[in-house]
């Protein structure tokens, strides 16, 4: 390689006889292969290697800027980042896209042939840890210093398979054959203490001290991801923590003498960060996790203060100038006391200065309204683990418990409300509670979501904070989201517009006007035609399947929960079927329904519904009588670089939980991006895509969160509609049968009870009809090819305000106060 290869001026930066060049000397140097014998997996690796040196440069270049610049930063601190697939998205960011696949291509290899061969960094669950992902994309495109925190989990999501219909639970070995991306740094090693006890001693002039003496001590590795922005101008650093035996043995304890085998834990040190937690949206109470997320905030806090230290020594003044920290959910949030107990237990700052720190560091983002999401941990199971935050949180309790005084003077069932601490059978420590209070900000993530957060969720808070509750909308990014999943589009919209929409996302406005234009109808529903196409090869390439790319392509992609409703398609689904066999001639534009979907392995109905699903679609894809107007596709492992294959192929776009569930939603912003239509209530961003695309180019049905309220404060009898609506009895009935389980009546039946005998909790009946209608509206819309291509355009075109850019952007201005800090070339 030579030297103008490893240059970052504006892209390309490397042509491609060097990038060739590149590939070959990594195919030899670094994988010991050549161009005859290397398999696809070389050939990716070699690739990787080729465009790591501009990264490496670049990140290289970035921190010494930052550094000299002693810039103020973003710490985004989150138990999940849901990376999916690097090559693609490097390659695009350093505009060496076609650079890449030109000179793979001279070597006789396909570029996306090669990048199938990267696995999905699948560390996160869903919508939570891809949004840190898009976040840390768009602060290194925005040039801002920023670095993303977390945890190097060996196992990622489990991998799904679907046997016999039902879900399988495959362990994910994403490290297995090396990744070439990440950097060890074991220069950064840090050290992380749990259980033991803590000590009291008095210091000269009558100082409490508390010394907290550990059972076990165990070491945070940091592996660096590089982060490049797009141009390639930033390169950040997401930095995730491996945990490792440490070889430092806790002599203190040991000479406690009995206490030892009492006290001392034998947490296997290698299993902390073994594996993610597969639950979305559930609070597990299990101690590895709460050690999983004290382990990564502490080895991250200790890692800030380090550095902070080599610019400012022990001047703590400028901390909170120099440092925020964003804590994504409560997941991180065991990091507010452990940064006081650092503050006072070793910087032995007094409480007062130290709170004040604390709370000009923090901020908090909720994302969710859900009870059982709501993170409480044990007080006890706090107390063996670590017994000196436990100490502090009681004490931050305690003073908040006499501000609470202040305004609500004698008010105990005020004071229990507010309290970190839940009283009960068992001590629970609120973990939303101590967020609340322990930061300077607090956001939701969508207009409506924040406004029920101060409302419902946390009234008081609001009135005691004024101004400390917030919104920020949540966003995707483009670069990832249309510009690499969807070459051709993105193609046609540079022709049209010019190139500056993926780092100014409202320039797509300008397709608004070419909406109604009949060529541009034209070449933009041939793009999306050979979209389906691929998605259809991939259907038939992986489920055997073959389905019709002139049917509508009907999409519902997320996590499996009955919030989101993926049993309401279903009905829908199985009603269509029985109107068409109670009715041949059943007018209908052919539909395609497609799913992707992993339910958590541990929640027994969301693991039914994916059994339904695949049971209703096997009888509906081979019986002819449907003469395939209607196909069901449940596509196994739901997983990034999946949805990177189905968003392009959409046409519509299932955004249907029920009102005042769903906080935001951020896959409705990608399917609208590539041009869908939205079938959707008005819950969470929702509601914000329907007034940016106006209610003529999207279809709303169902209760609204008022709606939702009233009905059940009136008392929701699911059972009103399962006997006034025949269709509803019809479909619930089927479910009880064998039709769609030959052999097993029955197997189905825990839908039907869930919706009747349990309560319907999500209001999956009362909404049904209305979804109903709705559908037919869309079946009606879809009919008409000009009609459907102006709102399939309008949507992408008017998809501007969902740029993680933006949602960067609000975060920057109102919340962390960060400038841009420029790398040169
Ligand atoms: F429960 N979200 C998620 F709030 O994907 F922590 N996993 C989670 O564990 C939680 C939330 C939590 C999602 C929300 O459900 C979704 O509406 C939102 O768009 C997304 O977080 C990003 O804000």
């Amino acid at each position: 390689m030579n030297a103008k290869a490893v240059t970052t001026q504006t892209s390309p930066s490397i042509n491609k006889a060097e990038f060739k060049a590149a590939v070959v000397k990594h195919l030899h140097c670094t994988l010991g292969t050549d161009e005859n014998k290397a398999n696809n997996h070389a050939w990716w690796k070699a690739t990787c290697a080729a465009i790591q040196q501009q990264v490496l440069e670049g990140l290289r270049k970035t921190q010494k800027a930052h550094y000299l610049n002693d810039t103020r930063a973003v710490h985004y601190f989150s138990a999940e980042f849901l990376m999916g697939r690097l090559l693609s998205n490097n390659l695009q960011n350093f505009g060496l896209f076609d650079v890449a696949s030109g000179a793979l291509k001279e070597l006789g290899v396909e570029l996306s042939d090669i990048m199938e061969e990267e696995p999905d960094m699948a560390l996160g669950n869903g919508g939570l840890g891809r949004l840190a992902a898009c976040f840390i994309d768009s602060l290194a495109t925005m040039e801002l210093p920023a670095i993303g925190y977390g945890i190097h989990y060996e196992h990622g999501l489990f991998r799904q398979e679907i046997k016999s219909g039902a879900q399988i639970e495959r362990p994910d070995s994403w490290r297995d054959y090396g990744n070439p991306w990440e950097i060890c740094r074991p220069e950064s090693i840090q050290e992380v203490s749990l259980f033991g006890y803590v000590e009291t001693k008095y210091g000269d002039n009558g100082r409490v001290l508390k010394e907290w003496h550990p059972g076990s001590i165990v070491k945070g590795v940091p592996w660096d991801i590089p982060v490049v922005g797009y141009e390639g101008k930033t390169v950040n650093v997401l930095r995730l923590w491996q945990s490792e035996a440490s070889d430092y043995f806790n002599w203190d304890v040991f000479n406690a003498g009995g206490y030892v085998d009492a006290q001392r834990e034998n947490v296997q040190a290698e299993t902390i960060s073994k594996v993610l937690y597969p639950n979305d949206e559930t609070e597990a109470g299990k101690e590895l996790r709460l050690i999983q997320q004290y382990f990564f905030c502490s080895c991250s806090l200790k890692d800030i203060i380090r550095r902070y230290k080599r610019a400012h020594g022990d001047d703590w003044s400028r901390f909170a100038d120099q440092v925020v920290i964003q804590l994504n959910d409560t997941h991180p949030a065991i990091s507010i006391p452990e940064l006081m107990r650092i503050l006072v237990d070793r910087a032995e700052l007094d409480w007062d200065s130290a709170w004040d720190i604390c709370t000009k560091v923090f901020a908090y983002t909720n994302h969710t309204l859900l009870p059982e999401a709501l993170e409480k941990w044990p007080a006890r199971m706090i107390e063996k683990i670590l017994p000196r935050h436990l100490e502090i949180i009681y004490e931050i309790n305690h003073r908040f418990m006499s501000e609470v005084d202040k305004k609500w003077p004698g008010d105990n069932a005020m004071k229990a409300k507010l309290s970190i601490i839940e009283e009960g059978n068992e001590k629970m420590v609120r973990m939303g509670h101590l967020s609340v209070i322990g930061s300077f900000a607090v956001n939701g993530v969508a207009e409506m979501h924040s406004r029920l957060v101060k409302s419902s969720l946390f009234p008081e808070f609001d009135e005691l904070f004024p101004g400390k509750l917030t919104n920020v909308t949540n966003g995707i990014t483009p670069r990832r989201w249309l510009k690499a999943c969807n070459p051709a589009l993105s193609k046609l919209i540079d022709k049209k517009i010019g190139e500056e929409w993926p780092k100014d996302l409202y320039k797509l406005e300008g397709l608004a006007k070419f909406a109604k234009n009949k060529t541009f109808q034209k070449q933009f529903m041939k793009v999306k035609l050979e979209n389906k196409e691929l998605l259809a090869e991939e259907i038939r390439k992986t489920l055997d399947i073959e389905v019709d790319v002139n049917a509508i392509f009907d999409v519902q992609i997320k996590r499996l929960h009955e919030y989101k409703r993926q049993h309401l398609n279903l009905l829908h689904i199985m009603a269509l079927y029985r109107r068409l066999l109670e009715n041949p001639d059943y007018d209908m534009h052919p539909r395609v329904f497609i799913f992707g979907a992993k339910a958590a392995p541990g929640y027994k109905l969301a693991k039914d519904i994916i059994y339904a699903i695949n049971k209703v679609a096997d009888k509906i894809n081979n019986d002819p009588r449907v003469n395939n107007k209607i196909k069901v596709v449940f596509l196994p492992n739901y997983r990034v670089s999946l949805a990177e294959k189905m968003i392009p192929a959409s046409d519509v776009s299932e955004q249907i939980s029920t009102a005042g569930k769903e906080a935001s939603g951020t896959g409705n912003m990608k399917l609208a991006l590539n041009g869908a239509v939205t079938i959707g209530t008005l819950d969470g961003a929702n509601v914000e895509i329907a007034e940016e695309v106006g209610d003529e180019n999207i279809f709303i049905f169902g209760l609204t969160v008022e709606e939702v309220d009233e009905l059940n404060a009136k008392g929701y009898n699911p059972k009103d509609y399962y006997y006034k609506d025949p269709e509803i009895k019809a479909v619930l009935d089927w479910l009880e049968t064998d039709y769609f389980t030959p052999g097993k009546p029955g197997a189905l039946v825990s839908i039907k009870q869930s919706l009747l005998d349990h309560g319907d909790p999500y209001m999956v009946l009362a909404d049904y009809r209305s979804y109903a209608e709705a559908q037919s509206a869309l079946d009606e819309a879809y009919r008409d090819k000009e009609r459907w291509a102006e709102m399939a355009i309008i949507n992408t075109a008017k998809m501007g305000k969902f740029t993680s850019d933006r949602s960067i952007n609000d975060y920057v201005e109102r919340i962390w106060k960060l400038s841009p800090c420029k790398i040169e070339g």
